[in-house]
């Protein structure tokens, strides 16, 4: 079913949470990089009742506690809030379903880490934008997301991955895994490397500023990927935004910069073409005036005017992570074809190069929709 998920070990975790009826199916679902992700559907009585049940990455979030503190707390809080508004609490978040111990994590035996969610139906994922409506309205429910949190006790939240966008770390890993060149993979992708090393100086850029205190913490998401919000079938809106294992202080920058890195590419992360990538500037436009929308007037004026650079960063980051993980031998991200995680660099770097090209006309657009 899964790489390496014997079907006992998995109904045995399933039989561990408090299900509404009986299983009838557990498949594997979505297309995450991290987790085991899968659909059980029960029967209850002639009803079908569906959750999502996550073995977590257990060598990547290494306190799965923690972890589950944080997501519990999170979708507890927002919960409520979407109730005040008399919003749907069972559809505009996630909610942690218990298990039969009243835990909200369950661990195997195997030292497997579990969780189980109720399924959000009559949605969908997109992997690429398929128009600007879409994509403004991700941007709109991004910023909101991290304006609903604004007030959320900060200091109750754990650091499920230590120095998780801190770029001047991700470049001394990628630096280290380069040096080490443990499956000998460093000599066929020097450019790929000169590439990444010309740029060194900008991995300070966000940080020395949050450092200097210029740029302020919030609680942001840190993983807002395109395929992390549901989209309701019916209205087409964005309704749910998920995956919420890297909630924890960072930078608003760092939201919108995954955004714009997976959703106004014009060809997808894994692309092998690279005459297809690029920044839409259309596109970059749409998603910026929906996140000040959707931030309503909260960010600094430092924070809109680096918007260009949280996207070009997170991009470039991303690409040296993809980069490491193919010199460390693909230990990180889940890859389903050969080279996968070197493609992934260099769709990466190609975006990077075509945001340098676009620089004046994306800082523009942002000067004109923040007047
Ligand atoms: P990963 O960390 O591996 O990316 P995610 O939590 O993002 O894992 O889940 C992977 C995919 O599973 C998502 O992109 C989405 O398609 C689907 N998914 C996750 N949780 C739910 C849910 N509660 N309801 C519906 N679909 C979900
Ligand atoms: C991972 O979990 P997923 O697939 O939504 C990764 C992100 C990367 C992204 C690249 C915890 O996101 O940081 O930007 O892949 N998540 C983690 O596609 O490392
Ligand atoms: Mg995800």
């Amino acid at each position: 079913m899964s790489n390496n998920l014997a079907p006992e070990t998995i109904n045995n975790a399933v039989a561990a949470f408090c299900l509404a009826g009986s299983p009838r199916s557990v498949s594997p679902h979505g297309n995450g990089h991290i987790n085991d992700t899968f659909l059980v559907i029960c029967d209850d009585a002639g009803a079908e009742k569906k959750y999502i049940l996550q073995r977590m990455n257990h060598s990547i979030f290494k306190n799965p506690q923690a972890l589950m503190e944080n997501v519990t707390g999170v979708t507890s809080y927002l919960q409520e809030m979407i109730k005040e508004k008399n919003g749907d609490p069972d559809r505009e978040t996630l909610s942690v379903i218990k298990t039969k111990t009243g835990d909200n994590y369950f661990e195997d035996s195997l030292h497997n880490f579990w969780r189980v969610f109720p399924f959000i139906d009559n949605t969908f994922c997109l992997e690429q934008v398929e128009n600007a409506r879409d994509f403004y309205d991700c941007a709109v429910a991004f910023g909101n997301f991290q304006r609903q949190l604004s007030a959320y006790p900060a200091e109750t939240l754990h650091e499920t991955i230590p120095l998780f966008h801190y770029t001047p770390s991700r470049f001394q890993n990628f630096k280290k895994a380069v040096a080490d060149d443990l499956q000998g993979r460093a000599a066929s992708v020097q450019a790929e490397i000169d590439f990444a090393l010309a740029r060194e100086a900008d991995t300070h850029a966000l940080t020395d500023l949050l450092e200097k205190g210029e740029l302020p913490l919030r609680v942001t998401h840190n993983d807002t990927k395109l395929n992390n919000i549901l989209f309701d079938n019916d209205t087409r809106k964005a309704l749910c935004i998920i995956d919420l294992d890297t909630v924890m202080p960072g930078l608003s920058l760092y939201d919108f910069g995954d955004s714009i890195r997976t959703g106004a590419n014009t060809g997808a992360e894994d692309e092998t073409d690279l005459s297809k990538i690029s920044l839409d500037l259309s596109l970059f436009e749409t998603f910026t005036e929906g996140f000040l929308a959707g931030c309503a007037g909260s960010l600094t004026p430092l924070e809109i005017k680096l918007l260009p650079m949280g996207a070009k960063l997170m991009t470039y980051e991303c690409g040296i992570r993809f980069l490491t993980d193919h010199l460390e031998g693909d230990v990180y991200f889940k890859i389903h074809r050969e080279n996968h995680n070197l493609d992934r660099a260099r769709t990466q770097f190609a975006l990077v190069a075509d945001m340098e090209k676009k620089w004046d006309e994306m800082a523009a657009i942002v000067e004109r929709l923040s007047r």
